[in-house]
């Protein structure tokens, strides 16, 4: 049900993006931001002025990091799909502002020896916050290379201590309607919901997000956490968590609940496995060159097989799309 690749191209949404994000920093600015490392240079008219979020502490990794050039930060901030603000890719950018991120926790619980509560203070805590520079691949057929700023899930989850029964992870994002206008259509079940078994969420690749570009996330991106699984389509990167459960049956998600047919539960980024409406074989990377620039091939699980191939040993990824 995704839509196939909108014909707008990014830069005519940019000025506009540009605008809103300087509106919310200096609301930002004002109300003071949770647990940010300022650069040394901070002030409240420089912090004003400056063309981002509050800052974050990150260490850069290298060990998974893409070389690629990385995307411009107003296309990876301005043309987002996040359907609970809207379907249209400038839609995210200005209506999820009103999203409330201040206070924010996020519930695990399911099949684990310890069931807790996180504020975002003691995820800022849990874990040193790396840079991780992903592919990020939406099913649509564009792309994207986005330094995000996190850990490994698996911090998280060795935490709670899964019981021996947990075989998968859902994932559930907000929803609620007074801030959420595209609730009220109902293209997909809500809450927005994906899901993981238990050795992909375990895998170090696995991100837990709280960032990007070295700045807090911005809302239209998924603020205030968020999950990124870099191999598989970006449908299965839920934004703005609010609970992760564990589970003995594999979860129902949200995009397969609405096109089973299209949407399956492992969603690898696979270039041999076509859409049933489109090819997968190639994307277009946002941000470099314009609609007529030659597509790049896609990769076999994005590019990062040589780390999560071995968990598909001896299945079908033809049945298990
Ligand atoms: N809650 C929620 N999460 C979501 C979506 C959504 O509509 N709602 N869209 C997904 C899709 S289709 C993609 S491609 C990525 C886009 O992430 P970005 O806007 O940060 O690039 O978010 C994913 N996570
Ligand atoms: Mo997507």
């Amino acid at each position: 049900m995704l839509f196939k690749d909108s014909k707008i191209l990014s830069s005519d949404i940019t000025s506009k993006a540009i605008f809103e994000n300087r509106r919310q920093l200096i609301k930002q600015a004002a109300a003071g931001a949770y647990g940010l490392a300022l650069a040394p240079w901070f002030s409240r008219t420089a912090f004003a002025n400056s063309p981002g979020l509050g800052k974050l502490k990150v260490m850069k990794s290298d060990k998974y990091s893409s070389k690629e050039e990385i995307t411009p930060q107003k296309d990876a901030t301005s043309y987002n799909n996040y359907y609970e603000f809207g379907l249209n890719k400038d839609e995210p950018v200005e209506r999820a502002q009103r999203l409330q991120t201040k206070p924010w926790t996020l519930t695990v619980e399911g099949l684990v020896k310890k069931p807790m509560t996180f504020d975002m203070d003691a995820l800022l805590k849990l874990a040193p916050l790396e840079e991780r520079i992903y592919r990020l691949r939406c099913v649509e057929g564009w792309s994207m290379v986005i330094p995000w700023d996190g850990y490994s899930l698996s911090k998280l989850i060795e935490k709670v201590e899964p019981l021996g029964s947990a075989k998968f992870v859902e994932f559930i994002t907000l929803a609620d309607p007074k801030q959420m206008p595209g609730l009220n259509n109902r293209v997909l079940e809500w809450p927005y919901r994906e899901g993981l078994r238990m050795d992909e969420a375990m895998n170090p690749l696995t991100l837990l997000s709280l960032g990007m570009y070295g700045e807090v996330l911005p809302k239209q991106n998924g603020a205030p956490v968020r999950i990124i699984v870099p191999w598989k389509y970006g449908f299965k990167s839920g934004k703005s968590i609010v609970k992760i459960r564990f589970t003995e049956q594999q979860p129902a998600t949200s995009w397969n609940m609405a096109a089973a047919r299209e949407y399956g539960f492992y969603s690898n980024v696979n270039p041999t496995v076509d859409h049933p409406r489109w090819s997968q074989a190639t994307e277009r990377r946002i941000g470099s060159g314009n609609l007529f620039s030659p597509k790049i091939k896609t990769e076999m699980f994005n590019g990062y097989g040589e780390y999560v191939a071995n968990l598909y040993t001896g299945m079908d990824l033809r049945k298990n799309y």
